[in-house]
């Protein structure tokens, strides 16, 4: 019968091997047992007498791949052969799904060919099995040995319907492999019907298609393990020796060891699997969970985060598709599929519009669907996952924060086995993980977008206060600049009060003098007795010389005036500089005459009219040529050359030279200073007030040139007036 196991996902197809003593069953498994894959078959458990007989059977489990989600095994038990032990014969046969009859192909055995073969009808008829319709197999052993009763003798004997039939030699292992397969195929095509498949063409193909890739390896390790047996012996099998002799037992004590055996052996058998599969399968899982949380540590973008998962999820769940969908405009969207052309959950859609998936995903819990194949009805989910061809599936809400993000859903087709409740935990670990990672992400460039708007606007800002730094700038240097040109205007006016003031005394004390000559020469010419003519003559001549004093004052007075006046700025015309000079030297000739001081202009040919204040820049000719003519020698000189400046092409330089008595040094940095004179005041003070070189100086200043002074003691003097032309 076969034998379902849902908590383990287990289906169990029992192939008893049949036939008269020494017929060569536990040969055959034996055989079987070394051939085969040994990932795939458990030990063989055999229980025997000392001398090796099969006491109560022999077993060997066998897996041979998945099925509709389970796990197929193969249990392969042998029967005792003797007479005598029919009634473990029986237990043994309850359940089969197949049998093997092992008939012993030599002549002396024909008559215990016979009657084991009525034997297990009748013990088949004892399990409420019919014996028309289990699938049976044939194996006429010892076809090594003579003589032999004919082949198609033994068969019209022991097979009258016809039954598969196979001629082999146990210890050799000649097809033995083949009747094998060949049973394993009737088996399993017997539980397709019992699984309520044997209509279902597509499912039958698939269940064969298995069977046979699971025994191909098989058949191909046949010569293989044949040569191999001949020199190794049966080292695999575990042998349990339970007696000491032949020596029977009683039969209802036979029956119920037989029994407890079997039970007991089946059920640790099945405990082990099950525990090494699931700590394999923790161990799997661990090592998934930690390999998918190094990946997701190095992941920032959200839309990686995701296709991590799917990737992740169906690599590590062996899942043969996936798919991950996310929420827009309130429904759910395919945001990527793996191995699937669409979701079958999402494409299946409710006349209300609304999709399976956008269904499920409300229950905000993960879900484990797994197609029973003994179940009658299904439900709408199932039916979609078994028309999308699938076995199973998992389906888990995506949900970060209480806020619902997705569907994570993953796919396992009938080659593989259904997933279970350690699949759904990791599968449900790995979406918790991911969830939380991507709204974090999510979250991290929402925060970063801020940041990048917040630094534009503090750019934006502090390109603001830049301007306006420099706006504020530009206005402090045009403050200062003005508080600058103020402060000078200030000093400038201080300074002419200052002459002022000086100006006043120097007149009022020159005035002095004079006035009181004039009157007292007045007060005796007008006297009633006029004076005798040479006194007369002497007061007329302190008359002439003291208005001459006076007019000096006067022109210190006028001078005075101009210097104020050379301190605003000059109103310019082009101006030949030979008739300027010229015409400022005129006035001056009478007292150079007086002195014999020759004058001698000298003006570069081919000279510009120079744009400058024509009366100003006389005044300043006249006042250092006046110098020149008074601090000069009797019979001495006044050179005046006007000519471009050889080192400066854009500058005009006026030289005027004397050949007087110089400057000594120490005078040198006073000349410029107003009322500054040269010589002994109190001696020898030439006429004038002292301002003469200060007007000059500034009205060079004015026109925005220069005025410098060169000077010896005995080597006379050179004034050098430069002005831009
Ligand atoms: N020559 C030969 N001996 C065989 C063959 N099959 C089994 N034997 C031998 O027959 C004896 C009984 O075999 P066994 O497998 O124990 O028979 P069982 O009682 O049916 O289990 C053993 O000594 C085997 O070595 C075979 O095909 N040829
Ligand atoms: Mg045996």
């Amino acid at each position: 019968m076969v034998q379902f196991d849902n908590q383990s996902r287990q289906i169990k197809l029992k192939i008893v091997y049949y036939g008269p003593a020494l017929g060569g069953k536990t040969t055959s498994l034996q055989y079987i047992h070394r051939a085969v894959d040994p990932t795939r078959r458990t030990q063989l458990y055999s229980l025997n007498t000392s001398n090796d007989r099969t006491l109560f059977f022999d077993l060997l489990s066998l897996d041979l791949g998945v099925i509709r989600g389970h796990k197929l095994t193969l249990q392969l038990y042998t029967v005792p052969g003797q007479v005598q032990y029919d009634a473990t014969r029986r237990v043994v046969l309850s359940g089969v799904d197949a049998v093997v009859f092992v008939a012993d192909a030599q002549k002396n055995q024909l008559q215990a060919n016979i009657q084991s073969r009525k034997n297990l009808e009748e013990n088949l008829v004892a399990n409420k099995i019919d014996p028309a319709t289990i699938p049976l197999v044939f194996q006429l052993n010892k076809q090594d040995l003579s003589p032999l009763t004919p082949a198609t003798e033994l068969n019209r004997m022991i097979n009258p319907q016809g039954a598969p039939v196979f001629l082999t030699t146990a210890t050799s292992g000649r097809d033995v492999m083949e009747t094998f397969a060949a049973i394993s195929k009737s088996a399993v095509a017997g539980a397709g019907k019992r699984l309520g498949i044997d209509g279902d063409e597509k499912a039958l193909h698939r269940l064969q298609e298995q069977v046979r890739k699971a025994l191909t390896p098989f058949i191909d390790a046949d010569r293989q393990a044949s040569t191999e047996m001949a020199s190794e012996p049966n080292e695999a099998v575990e042998i349990q020796t339970l007696l000491p002799s032949d020596q029977p037992l009683e039969e209802i004590e036979l029956m119920q060891e037989a029994v407890h055996a079997n039970l007991a052996m089946t059920d640790l058998n099945s405990q082990l699997d099950t525990t090494r599969r699931r700590l394999e399968h923790t161990i799997e899982a661990l090592g998934s969970i930690s390999q998918f949380g190094r990946k997701l540590s190095t992941l920032r973008n959200p839309r990686d985060i995701l296709q991590n998962l799917l990737e992740a999820a169906c690599k590590h769940l062996y899942a043969q598709g996936g798919a991950i969908m996310l929420f827009s405009a309130g429904s759910l969207r395919e945001f990527k599929v793996k191995f699937l052309i669409q979701d079958p959950l999402l494409s299946e859609v409710s006349p209300s519009g609304s999709s399976l998936a956008d269904q499920m995903v409300k229950e905000k819990s993960p879900m484990l669907i797994t197609l029973d194949p003994t179940r009658l009805q299904q439900t709408h989910v199932e039916k979609v996952i078994e028309a999308a061809d699938c076995i199973s599936a998992i389906v888990i809400p995506l949900v970060a924060q209480d806020f619902l993000l997705g569907l994570l859903t993953l796919y396992r087709d009938h080659d593989r086995l259904s997933f279970d409740d350690e699949d759904l935990q990791l599968a449900t670990t790995m979406a918790l993980n991911t969830s939380a990672a991507y709204s974090n992400a999510a979250n991290w460039l929402k925060l970063q977008k801020t940041n990048q708007n917040l630094e534009t606007q503090v750019a934006e800002r502090t390109r603001d206060l830049e301007s306006s730094l420099s706006e504020v700038k530009v206005l402090n240097t045009d403050l200062s600049e003005k508080h600058h040109a103020l402060k000078q205007a200030f000093t400038d006016l201080e300074e002419m009060g200052r002459l002022k003031g000086e100006l006043l005394a120097r007149v009022s004390h020159e005035l002095r003098t004079p006035v009181s000559s004039l009157l007292t020469a007045a007060v005796i010419l007008a006297d009633d007795e006029p004076p005798p003519p040479e006194v007369g003559a002497r007061f007329v001549k302190i008359i002439r010389t003291e208005a001459e004093r006076l007019s000096e004052i006067i022109e210190g007075v006028v001078q005075a005036a101009i210097l104020a006046a050379a301190a605003e700025a000059p109103i310019r015309s082009d101006t030949d500089m030979n008739e300027l000079i010229d015409s400022a030297l005129e006035p001056l000739r009478p007292s150079a005459l007086k002195r014999e001081v020759d004058i001698r202009l000298d003006v570069q040919s081919g000279l510009p009219k120079i744009p400058c204040d024509p009366e100003s820049l006389t005044t300043a000719v006249q006042a250092i040529t006046k110098n020149a003519i008074d601090f000069n020698e009797t019979r001495g000189s006044v050179d005046i050359k006007v000519s471009r400046n050889p080192d400066k092409n854009d500058e005009i330089a006026i030289k005027i030279r004397d050949s007087g008595t110089g400057i000594p040094p120490d005078d040198l940095p006073l000349v410029f200073d107003a009322f500054w004179q040269g010589g002994n005041i109190m001696t020898g003070k030439p006429p004038g007030i002292g301002l003469g070189l200060t007007i000059a100086k500034r009205v060079a200043e004015n026109h925005g040139g220069s005025l410098s002074i060169f000077s010896d003691a005995g080597a006379g003097t050179e004034v050098v007036f430069s002005l831009p032309g």
